[in-house]
């Protein structure tokens, strides 16, 4: 495959034909080209077209066809037009007085050009504005009807997704892996209307009533006078906030456990975080959580690994995703709900399922998976599709309704509002990726940016004039047929239940339930973001926090911060941890996983038997990526993809060396040269590379690169690094190794 020749041949096609259909005008004539001193763009054939390139749908909200060709935005034809479908032969010179006087105004496509473009932006979102879309497909399992009487739950039921994820406080450039935590927004487009299921990959949230949410994201968005720092949450005005209003413990200590560092989007948990009601064909309601279960397992990266990633790959979350489902790894997670009594107390266990800072546990109430989702298609267009998503926790079909959560009501206000500034008006659900692909019969009329033709003239009911159309749905098949639950107090007031006060137990049952790794990582993560505030109140005051949650936690973050260790106040609170709520110590198929190996591009035999290494790691449905000293072809059809250059350890989950490469030309010179010290006999980037493999805690397995390890200071027995004669018994033991996902042991722990 020639990308140069294809285009090459497909200009002179488009050449061709164009000069098949131009009479070429008289010279002077009206009408006719003005003499050109710089020749005028040719006209060219398009690009070859990716496999899954295809424009946006036809649809109108109604369900029927435009009539459109479907590909008419798409850049294909071989003339450039207008926004009004005009050609247009010069779109690279202004209209000028001369070629070297004054743009003249009455240049409509300079203008039109220049308009379009100075509006191409529009608000980013105030929250999640760095996200990354996807299309899929979820299949119910069928055995959700008994409680939930939605039609796309019923087995088989194959239902299109667009699935967003997103980190909370960056702006719409920021980098991918900071520590935040993560949107998980789903929209079923179901035969009964669209359903958005708005979550996040941690269960709870920072506050339980909606009206503070301007507070917590105020506090945790860049200072309002510099503007930094950037989608971080270590800063004063965070630690502030979160220190004072202690109702945000719980999604705090998860905020500094290792799932808001997400190895990929596809290795993340979801959760709808409240409690839901469900309704069945009978009338018959239940509570409700639900959770996305990834197929992949929950791994996340290092703190460091992290820090790294957002400079050498800011886009890293993104491009996996994207990579894995152009590669045909389609990411995978099953829905599943914890099914709750509908008490009138609307509490489990002592647990008051209207506060979304807690959890049910899953050893309390099982995570029944209900159906399965597959994420299998590329966005065509990122401003059309991700961009123009908008997501709504009031997009319920029939069979699942809200509770009482206080967050939930401001949320079902807040996300309809946000649209009409963000997307210029009322009619965003015309936009053709928020559109239903049920039918839609409305009386929403006008407004800003109405792509519908309305017929009929009775937009109102009850009429006559249009036959008393549209005519209202039985309670048994619409939606909103709300379920007469009881409200508890008549008195209005502003005030939470004393249940809420609870803000440290389920803070510490999930400290608790963790390992003593990831428990260090928490640690490590509040000494680290703590570390970073000027304040010296603010990092006494959430010492004190970290008292009320566990003593040896706040010891260690204060001996960290070498700030002594405030008294504990109240005896901590006695709670059972929940082992579901740790990450490590699960075996995990390694679908997808990247690894690199490391070759000497001018030693054939390094080279040997890389053909069959690579097949085999792509039959295990992993990613194989060379690395050498330098790029292109290495040897018979063997490419390197990454080069000592472009590449550094993070990118891979596990490492493979065929070989000890010397010191490349390129390579930064060996420091310790002149004191004498022997030169170095490895490439030193290879060296680092290996080195920050191993601190991260990476499976590294070598034939015929011991001498790399050697001068990387890593023993040959050390845990989780394999030695041997043949690669492919190699690649089979760091296969066992990565099912792990990390080597666990290297990691001396702190906590206990
Ligand atoms: Fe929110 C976006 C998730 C509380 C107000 N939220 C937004 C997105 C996700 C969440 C995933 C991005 C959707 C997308 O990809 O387009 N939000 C949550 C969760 C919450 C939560 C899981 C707590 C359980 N949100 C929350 C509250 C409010 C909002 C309490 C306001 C009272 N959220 C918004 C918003 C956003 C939004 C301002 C910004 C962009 C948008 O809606 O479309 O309306």
């Amino acid at each position: 495959f020639n990308p140069a020749k294809v285009v090459k041949d497909a200009v002179e096609k488009a050449v061709e034909k164009v000069a098949d259909l131009v009479t070429p005008p008289v010279p002077g004539a009206p009408g006719s080209k003005p003499p050109a001193i710089d020749p005028p763009t040719e006209p060219q054939g398009p690009l070859p077209r990716k496999a899954d390139q295809s424009s946006p749908e036809t649809r109108t909200a109604t369900g029927a066809e435009t009539g459109a060709e479907p590909r008419a935005r798409e850049q294909h034809g071989e003339y450039l037009t207008t926004s009004t479908g005009v050609r247009l032969h010069d779109t690279d010179h202004s209209l000028k007085a001369g070629e070297r006087g004054p743009t003249l105004l009455q240049d409509h496509h300079l203008r039109e050009k220049i308009t379009h473009f100075d509006h191409e932006r529009i608000p980013e979102r105030v929250v999640h504005a760095r996200g990354a879309g996807v299309h899929g497909v979820f299949v119910g399992y069928g055995n959700a009807q008994g409680v939930c009487k939605a039609a796309f739950l019923a087995e088989g039921v194959s239902t299109p997704v667009f699935v967003r994820f997103s980190t909370v406080v960056g702006s719409r450039g920021s980098a991918d892996t900071v520590r935040d935590t993560r949107g998980f927004a789903t929209k079923f487009y179901t035969s009964e209307g669209n359903f958005d299921l708005v979550g996040n990959n941690i269960p709870v949230f920072f506050i339980q009533d909606g009206i503070k949410f301007p507070d917590i994201i105020h506090a945790a968005k860049p200072h309002p006078d510099r503007e930094i720092p950037q989608a971080q949450s270590a800063h004063d005005t965070f630690w502030d906030f979160v220190s004072l209003h202690t109702e945000a413990t719980h999604h705090v200590l998860w905020q500094m456990s290792d799932r808001a560092v997400p190895r990929s989007y596809r290795m993340m948990e979801g959760f709808g975080v409240h409690t839901f009601r469900l309704v069945n064909a009978d009338g018959e309601t239940a509570l409700a959580k639900f959770h996305w279960k990834p197929k992949l397992g929950v791994h996340s990266l290092l703190w460091e690994e992290a820090q790294l990633i957002s400079g050498v790959d800011p886009d890293f979350h993104r491009r996996d995703l994207f990579d894995a489902i152009e590669a045909g790894a389609f990411p995978q997670w099953e829905l599943g709900i914890q099914v709750l009594p509908d008490t009138p107390e609307q509490t489990f266990e002592g647990i008051d399922l209207l506060d979304p800072t807690k959890i049910v546990p899953e050893e309390l109430a099982p995570v029944q998976p209900i159906g399965l989702l597959t994420l299998n298609r590329n966005t065509t267009n990122y401003f059309a599709e991700t961009e123009q998503v908008a997501f709504h926790v009031g997009h319920l079909p029939p069979g699942i309704d809200v509770t009482d959560d206080p967050l939930l009501h401001a949320r079902l206000f807040s996300y309809v509002d946000t649209q009409l500034s963000r997307l210029g008006g009322p009619n965003f659900n015309q936009i053709p990726i928020n559109r239903p692909h049920a039918p839609v019969n409305d009386m929403l009329r006008d407004g800003f940016h109405q792509h519908a033709v309305h017929s009929g003239v009775a937009p109102y009911k009850p009429n006559s004039l249009d036959g008393g159309c549209p005519f209202h749905a039985g309670a048994d098949s619409g939606a909103f047929a709300e379920v007469a639950a009881t409200v508890a107090a008549s008195v209005k007031q502003r005030r939470s239940p004393a249940s809420f006060a609870d803000h440290f137990s389920q803070a510490r049952l999930f400290y608790l339930s963790l390992t003593a790794v990831e428990r260090d990582h928490v640690i490590r993560a509040f000494t680290f973001e703590l570390g970073k505030c000027y304040e010296r109140a603010i990092k006494e005051r959430q010492l004190r926090v970290l008292a009320a949650v566990d003593t040896e936690l706040c010891a260690q973050v204060a001996a960290g911060l070498g700030l002594p260790v405030p008294e504990q106040a109240a005896p901590a609170p006695e709670v059972i941890p929940s082992p579901a709520l740790s990450q490590v110590g699960k075996a995990w198929p390694t679908d997808g996983r990247v690894v690199g190996i490391v070759v000497d591009a001018d030693d054939p035999d390094s080279l040997n038997a890389l053909h069959t290494l690579r097949q085999d790691i792509t039959s295990a449905d992993m990613t194989p990526l060379v690395i050498a000293a330098r790029g292109g072809e290495l040897a018979d059809g063997l490419i390197a993809q990454r080069t000592f250059l472009t590449t550094r350890s993070v990118e891979f989950d596990a490492i493979l060396l065929a070989a000890a490469p010397p010191p490349a030309p390129d390579a930064l010179p060996v420091l310790d040269a002149k004191a004498g010290v022997p030169a170095a006999t490895v490439d030193p980037r290879v060296v680092l590379m290996l080195q920050e493999a191993y601190r991260h805690g990476k499976a590294i397995g070598t034939w015929g690169g011991e001498a790399a390890l050697a001068e990387a200071g890593i023993a040959p027995t050390a845990p989780g690094v394999v030695v041997g004669d043949d690669p492919a018994e190699v690649f089979t033991q760091v296969t066992q190794l990565l099912t792990l996902h990390r080597v666990w042991e290297r990691f001396a722990t702190t906590a206990s």
